[in-house]
C-alpha cells in the first residue's frame, strides 16, 4: 500500500473565499447547489449508519441487499474511498419535474430523472472538471468524485452538507427546492468550511408520501422496504415480480415518483433546462406494445445512452407487460399475444399474468386472451410459465382493481 501523501495545511487561510470559488466553478459547470461536509468522526452522527445498519438487518434492502451489505466498511470510513479525505463537498442537480397527466392507456412511465439521458456520464465529466479545477487552484491536493454507483453514503453526507432533511419518504429535501435532485460528491483531502446540517423535521404532521405510496413500502416514516419499491422492483430486480405487488405497479415501468409527486415541497421545485435530461423523443412515456417487439439487440440500440439500460431487456419487457395487464389496451394485443413466446421465461411468465387480467376483465380482448393462453400452455416447458398460464386460466390474475385495499393504478 503506499504512503498516504502528508496533509495539506489544516483550514486553509483564505478557505471561505476557496469556497465562494469552488461554489462559483461548480455551478458554471451545470451543478444547481453545493454544501460541504467534514468526514471528521465527530461531526458525523453515529446513528444514520446505525440506521443503515439496522435497515439491512431487518432485511429491508431488498435487490440491493448483497451490495450495500458486502460494502458496508467502506460505507462508514469513506477513508477507503480517498485515502487521508477530509471534506466531502456534496452536489445537488435539479432535474425535470414529472408530468402531471397519467399516460394513456398502451403507454408505460418513466420516473422523471430517466426520460432523457443517463445522468451518470453528464455527472461524472462535471464532478471530474470540478476535481481537475480544485487540483489546479490547490497545488498538492487531491480530489475523487463519486457518482451515485459507489459505496459512499451520499444521503447522509448530503444531509450534513446541508443540502436538505430527510424527509419521511426518504428523500433529501431541499425547503426552496424540493427533492427533484440528485446527488454526487468531491471527496478531498483539504479541510473547506463545512454547512450547519438541518436538524429541523420539516414534514411535520404530513403523511402524504406514506399514504400515497401503490405498494404500502414505508415500513414507518423514513423506513423503505426496498422489495416493495416500484423503483427497486422496476429497475433493480431481476426475475419475476411477486404476484401480490404487480397489480400496484400501475403504469410504471422505470423507477416511480409518487412518493416525491404528492409532497408538498416539490411544489416549487424548479426543474432543469440540461438539454440531455430531457425526455427522449419529445415524449415523457412508453409505447408498451413497441417494447414487448424488442429482441436484445434492439432494445439496446433504443435505450443506448438511457438509465433505462439498467433494467436489461427482460426487467423492461416484464415491467411493461405487467404495466399492460393492470391497464388492457385493445390495440396492444396482439403483442401482447406474441410476447407469451418470447425466449425469456420471465417476460412469458409476465405477459400470462397480463392476459389472465385482460381475461378476468371480459370486453373485446378476454376470448383472444384465453385463446393465447390455452394454445401455449401444451407447449410451454418452463415450470414457473407453465404455474402463471394455469393460473390465468384459472382466473387467479384477477381483474384490474379486484385487489381490495391495493389500488390497480398509480395516481
Ligand atoms: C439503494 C438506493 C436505492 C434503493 C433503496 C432506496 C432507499 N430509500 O434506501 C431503491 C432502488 C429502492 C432506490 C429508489 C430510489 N432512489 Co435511490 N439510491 C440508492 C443508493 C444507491 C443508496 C441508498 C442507501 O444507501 N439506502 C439505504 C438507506 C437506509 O440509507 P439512506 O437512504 O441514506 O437513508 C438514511 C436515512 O434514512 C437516515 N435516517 C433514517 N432515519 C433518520 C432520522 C434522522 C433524524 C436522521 C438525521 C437520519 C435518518 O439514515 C439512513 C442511513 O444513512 C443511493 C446512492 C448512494 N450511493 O447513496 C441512491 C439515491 C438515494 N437514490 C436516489 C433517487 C433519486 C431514488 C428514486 C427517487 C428514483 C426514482 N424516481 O425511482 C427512488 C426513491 C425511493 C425512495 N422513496 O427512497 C437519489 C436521492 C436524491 C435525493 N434527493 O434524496 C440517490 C442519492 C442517488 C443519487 N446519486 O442522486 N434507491
Ligand atoms: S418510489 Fe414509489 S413505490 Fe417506492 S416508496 Fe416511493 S411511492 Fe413507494
Ligand atoms: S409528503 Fe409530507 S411527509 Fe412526505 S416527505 Fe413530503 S412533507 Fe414529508
Amino acid at each position: 500500500m503506499s504512503p498516504i501523501p502528508p496533509p495539506l495545511p489544516g483550514t486553509l487561510p483564505d478557505s471561505s473565499e476557496l469556497l465562494d470559488d469552488l461554489r462559483g466553478e461548480a455551478l458554471r459547470l451545470g451543478f444547481s447547489r453545493l454544501g460541504v461536509a467534514s468526514t471528521a468522526r465527530e461531526h458525523r452522527d453515529g446513528l444514520v449508519h446505525e440506521a443503515f445498519r439496522s435497515w439491512l438487518k431487518r432485511g429491508l434492502g431488498g435487490p440491493m441487499t448483497d451490495w450495500l451489505a458486502g460494502h458496508e466498511a467502506l460505507r462508514r470510513d469513506p477513508d477507503g474511498m480517498l485515502r487521508g479525505v477530509r471534506s466531502v463537498v456534496m452536489l445537488a442537480t435539479d432535474h425535470p419535474r414529472p408530468e402531471d397527466a397519467t399516460p394513456a392507456a398502451g403507454s408505460g412511465r418513466v420516473a422523471a430523472y430517466a426520460r432523457g439521458d443517463d445522468y451518470h456520464p453528464l455527472l461524472r465529466r462535471r464532478v471530474n472538471a470540478l476535481g481537475a479545477w480544485l487540483e489546479a487552484r490547490v497545488p498538492g491536493c487531491r480530489t475523487r468524485g463519486v457518482v451515485d454507483s459507489a459505496p459512499f453514503s451520499e444521503r447522509e453526507f448530503g444531509w450534513l452538507a446541508g443540502l436538505g432533511w430527510f424527509g419521511k419518504n426518504c428523500l433529501l429535501i431541499d425547503p426552496a427546492a424540493g427533492s427533484y435532485f440528485l446527488l454526487t460528491a468531491l471527496l478531498t483531502d483539504l479541510v473547506l468550511p463545512v454547512a450547519d446540517p438541518i436538524r429541523v423535521d420539516h414534514c411535520g404532521t404530513c403523511t402524504a408520501c406514506l399514504d400515497a405510496c401503490p405498494t404500502g413500502a414505508f415500513v414507518a416514516p423514513r423506513l423503505l422496504d426496498a422489495g416493495r419499491c416500484i423503483s427497486g422492483i422496476t429497475i433493480e430486480q431481476r426475475g419475476g415480480v411477486s404476484a401480490a405487488l404487480r397489480p400496484a405497479m400501475g403504469a410504471w415501468v422505470f423507477g416511480c415518483d409518487v412518493c416525491q409527486e404528492v409532497c408538498p415541497w416539490n411544489r416549487r421545485a424548479p426543474g432543469s433546462a440540461e438539454p440531455t435530461l430531457q425526455p427522449r423523443d419529445g415524449g415523457a412515456s412508453l409505447e408498451l406494445a413497441s417494447l414487448l417487439g424488442l429482441d436484445d439487440t434492439a432494445f439496446r440500440e433504443r435505450f443506448r445512452g438511457s438509465a433505462i439500460l439498467r433494467a436489461k431487456r427482460s426487467g423492461l419487457l416484464r415491467s411493461a407487460a405487467i404495466a399492460l395487464g393492470n391497464r388492457p389496451d385493445p390495440p396492444a394485443a396482439a403483442a401482447l399475444v406474441a410476447a407469451l413466446d418470447d425466449e425469456d421465461g420471465i417476460v412469458r411468465g409476465a405477459v400470462a399474468w397480463a392476459l389472465g387480467r385482460w381475461l378476468a376483465a371480459g370486453g373485446a380482448c378476454a376470448g383472444l386472451a384465453a385463446e393465447a393462453l390455452a394454445g401455449r400452455l401444451p407447449r410451454e416447458k418452463d415450470p414457473d410459465v407453465r404455474r402463471e398460464i394455469e393460473g390465468a386460466l384459472a382466473g387467479d390474475a384477477g381483474h384490474p382493481g379486484a385487489l381490495s385495499g391495493v389500488p390497480s393504478e398509480t395516481p
